[in-house]
């Protein structure tokens, strides 16, 4: 069944169902135990900010308790349930990248941390102002570029280095509406004490705050992990890879990694070509040693290196059911507490790795930055024992997988866009090409689709539909995250894919040989999307909320995806929600995300769980800007 164009996952039936033979629990028997879920807590109106609380109040300004027991009302408890969300979202991305900042401050020649894009730690360098950029010796320049990114963290002044990327007219609006990050520690603990009780109740001022804290994720956090991750392990580049669970391979050691950094995730690719061990694993009586990615791990080692992906968030549960897993190995984020005891319904040995997520159940191996090989050798070499535990008779590993091509990082894109223009004659890379497409209209804009699963949503369903729309419409797909590899196992990252698109997309997928849906890799990445995008807008010398460009995360779960869509808002681009946040308790402050924050910024939150409908609210949304533009 590979390489076909799915309509979307059609593995889960089947795994759940081998889960209950195998007496197995999984996120829909938890679901179904929790019966209906909280109205108040789904409607943010509950508040347990303090210890006088909790207090539910009413969602209805009509009849029942209106304020909490200091007299916090439903707007500033929607509020600053909402902000602590941007708060911890903005903390996960951005706590991760500072591992990945360490790890380039440990880089040496012979160490396992290298610097491999030379190039771009000059060019970075040079653009935050680093003196003699283009001839310090490398190592030195690493370690003071290092330091630096590690002040954007706790700098006592000034804001994000990387805002000076975007157009000017948008830095303006971002001093204008106080929205600019400061440093990012900063602006996490100011909202985290603004929104403490007995601090602000204005539900606008802790929107504005919300938006300033998110913005210090995707300009700063975000912005940082992607380029030093590049810095240090490649820039990704267009290649081919798998996806989908048909990847696991029950001739071989299968090491499924899960997560988000990369720092891991290298060690292990790294350790995983070591004769020693895979000698070992033959001896065990394996064919080698399978390493595959689960979630934004999932997606850095793909686009870096071809490893094959196994799933996306809902999938986790499932690569352990196939029984041919021997090692779940993880770091941060996105990991369900759950897999450990899922693992021991099966011979998979669980391993956790970050004290900053401890996972209690099985084995706990911590990820050093000073000696990160050991480490990654321990987790292989306990793949590699644990082989001949496999139960035989509970190994089932679907044959569905598809073909993708991955990579497209900023770089890589420009480098497609090339192949568009006459080489003898134009100028070649820049994003030129891709604003003279949709200045033409041959595309009519483009889409950054991104986030997680949701169970309150059919798996994959929204992200492919909204996907296969769009490009229906002639609008070009960037996609990251879980959504990316919804678009891989749907068959939709493949050149082929071109035949779902209309005319004009479809010409330019020839002429760029690119498929119309790019992968840009993982959550950090979108990073990448608001770099691509802050290109195309300096290049036209138009502010990005003129673009004719949105953000949509259709099946989102995440407290990350809250603040990415804060900052895609701030960053001008309107940003289509296929969930609802936890803010419907408060008209007031749904009106502030919808209507009132585009007074601000020149654009909203959008909220449509209707992938259809959401479709056509974009194309609508894009055909207005192309008005405005007068193209
Ligand atoms: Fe209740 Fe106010 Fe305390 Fe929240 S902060 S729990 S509304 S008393
Ligand atoms: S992994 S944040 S489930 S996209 Fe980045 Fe996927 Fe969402 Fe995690």
């Amino acid at each position: 069944m590979s390489n076909e164009l799915l309509e979307f996952d059609v593995i889960a039936e089947a795994l759940i169902e081998k889960a209950q033979k195998d007496g197995a629990e999984t996120m829909w028997d938890r679901k179904a135990a929790l019966k209906t879920q909280c109205g108040f807590g789904e409607a943010g109106i509950c508040c347990r900010i303090c210890v006088m609380g909790p207090c539910r109040v009413s969602p209805s300004p009509d009849k029942g308790a209106q304020r909490g027991i200091c007299g916090a009302d439903r707007d500033t408890i929607v509020a600053r349930n909402f902000a602590r969300m941007c708060c911890a979202g903005t903390s996960a991305h951005s706590d991760h990248v500072r591992d990945i900042v360490h790890a380039m401050y440990h880089s040496s020649e012979d160490g396992p941390f290298k610097i491999r894009e030379e190039g771009k730690l000059r060019k970075i360098a040079a653009e935050w102002g680093i003196e003699e950029a283009d001839t310090k010796e490398t190592y030195a320049l690493a370690h003071e570029l290092a330091e630096m990114a590690l002040m954007e963290f706790g700098k006592p002044f000034g804001t994000q280095n990387f805002l000076k990327r975007a157009p000017e007219s948008r830095q303006e609006i971002w001093e204008k509406e106080n929205i600019a990050p400061r440093a990012i520690d900063q602006e996490v603990v100011t909202l985290m004490h603004s929104t403490h009780m007995g601090c602000a109740s204005d539900p606008e001022s802790i929107l504005r705050r919300s938006l300033r804290t998110s913005m210090s994720d995707g300009w700063g956090g975000s912005m940082i992990g992607t380029e030093f991750s590049d810095i240090m392990y490649g820039v990704p580049k267009e290649r081919a890879s798998e996806s989908n669970l048909g990847v696991i391979d029950p001739e071989q050691v299968n090491i499924m990694l899960h997560g988000h950094d990369p720092n891991l995730a290298e060690m292990i690719a790294v350790a995983s070509k070591n004769p020693e061990l895979i000698e070992m694993a033959k001896e065990q009586g394996a064919k080698g040693i399978n390493v595959v990615g689960m979630c934004c791990t999932g997606n850095e080692m793909t686009m870096r290196h071809g490893i094959k992906i196994a799933g996306n968030f809902y999938q986790q549960e499932m690569a352990i059911i196939t029984g041919a897993v021997e090692v779940a190995v993880v770091d941060v984020q996105c990991i369900f507490p759950a897999l450990p005891k899922l693992a021991k319904s099966y011979h998979t040995r669980f391993i956790s790795t970050s004290p900053k997520a401890k996972i209690a159940g099985d084995m706990y191996i911590e990820f050093n930055e000073e000696d990160p090989l050991s480490c990654a050798e321990e987790v292989i070499k306990t793949a590699v024992m644990n082989f001949k535990n496999r139960d035989a008779s509970k190994v089932d590993v679907p044959e569905l997988k598809a073909e993708t091509i991955v990579g497209y990082s900023v770089e890589t894109t420009i480098g497609a866009l090339d192949r568009v223009v006459n080489s003898q004659t134009d100028v070649t890379g820049t994003v030129k090409p891709l604003g003279d497409l949709v200045w033409a209209g041959v595309l009519r804009g483009a889409a950054g689709i991104v986030g997680c699963n949701n169970p309150k949503v059919e798996h994959d369903y929204a992200h492919i539909t909204l996907m296969k729309e769009l490009i229906k419409n002639d609008v070009i797909c960037v996609v990251t995250g879980c959504a990316a590899q919804a678009a891989a196992k749907a068959g939709l990252l493949k050149l082929e894919a071109k035949e779902l698109c209309g005319r004009g997309l479809k010409e330019a997928c020839e002429r760029a040989n690119i498929p119309p849906v790019l992968h840009m890799g993982s959550c950090v990445d979108i990073s990448r999307i608001l770099h691509l995008v802050t290109l195309v807008a300096n290049e036209r010398g138009v502010d990005i909320a003129e673009l004719p460009v949105v953000g949509a995360a259709p099946e989102y779960m995440s407290e990350k995806a809250v603040a990415i869509a804060s900052y895609v808002v701030s960053s001008g681009l309107n940003t289509y929600l296929g969930v609802m946040p936890y803010v419907s308790g408060s008209e007031n402050f749904m009106k502030l995300m919808t209507e009132g924050v585009k007074e601000w910024t020149g654009a909203a939150y959008v909220f449509e769980s209707d992938p259809i409908k959401a479709a056509e609210l974009i194309m609508a949304d894009i055909e207005d800007k192309r008005t405005k533009l007068g193209i």
